[in-house]
């Protein structure tokens, strides 16, 4: 229904733009980013299962699926169309993968770790203004990853703020997605998490001990940003 018609209006129009972008060979990484923002939301849509959805619900399920396939396929073109048009380019090309450039690849996730520091507020928020989100750090080899990384890109002593808070019941810890964390990584020798003063809510990735910490919201950090990999 409307909400199809407001897919497809917010989808058609960044597709043809990211056409342009790539036709007109200036600032190709842009319209990338779009359309990776723009798939990773629709998979997002697609793959969540109402358990016993309405028949209307399950004919706009089905609808977006179609939608997400074909978006799919035209991206694959894209790409092979991007590519073959770069083969004549004498100036070095960036090529489909499935992060956007700078992005950190993990198992099927894309991750982005920031220089700008803002409270935990604003980095959600900016996180979601890339088509992204704060990180939900769910395995071991994601959590290693992002350590790795932030000790490489934010040096010794940098925390990085992940999406987990228990802002609105204290000690029920929940992601951005609004998931209960079920495999944390607390930096346990230093007691974390000690909501100490009563007012730590927010979490930290911290490159020094390789383990979170509960802080207070309001204190600026750099952000780890997280969407969905788009695996060709
Ligand atoms: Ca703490």
């Amino acid at each position: 229904g409307g909400f199809l018609m407001m897919i497809n209006g917010m989808l058609f129009y960044p597709l043809s733009s990211a056409l342009l972008f790539i036709q007109s060979g200036a600032l190709h990484f842009r319209g990338r980013t779009v359309l990776c923002a723009l798939i990773g939301l629709l998979i997002c849509k697609a793959s969540a299962q109402p358990t016993e959805a309405p028949a209307d619900l399950q004919a706009e399920l089905s609808s977006l699926r179609q939608t997400l396939s074909y978006v799919m396929n035209r991206y694959r073109l894209l790409c092979d169309h991007y590519t073959n048009m770069a083969s004549n380019c004498s100036a070095p090309v960036l090529s489909c993968s499935a992060c956007p450039a700078g992005w950190l690849h993990v198992e099927d996730k894309c991750f982005s770790l920031s220089e700008e520091r803002l409270d935990y507020e604003n980095s959600t928020a900016r996180c979601k203004e890339m088509g992204s989100h704060l990180a939900i750090v769910e395995t071991k080899e994601q959590h290693e990853a992002l350590e790795k990384e932030a000790r490489k890109f934010g040096n010794f002593f940098t925390y990085y703020w992940i999406g987990l808070t228990d802002i609105e019941n204290e000690g029920v810890w929940k992601w951005v997605d609004n998931t209960t964390l079920k495999n944390p990584f607390w930096a346990e020798e230093s007691h974390q998490p000690d909501n100490f003063n009563n007012t730590e809510h927010c979490v930290v990735l911290e490159s020094s001990n390789h383990k979170w910490s509960d802080v207070p919201c309001n204190f600026i950090y750099p952000r780890i940003c997280e969407m969905d990999a788009f695996l060709l």
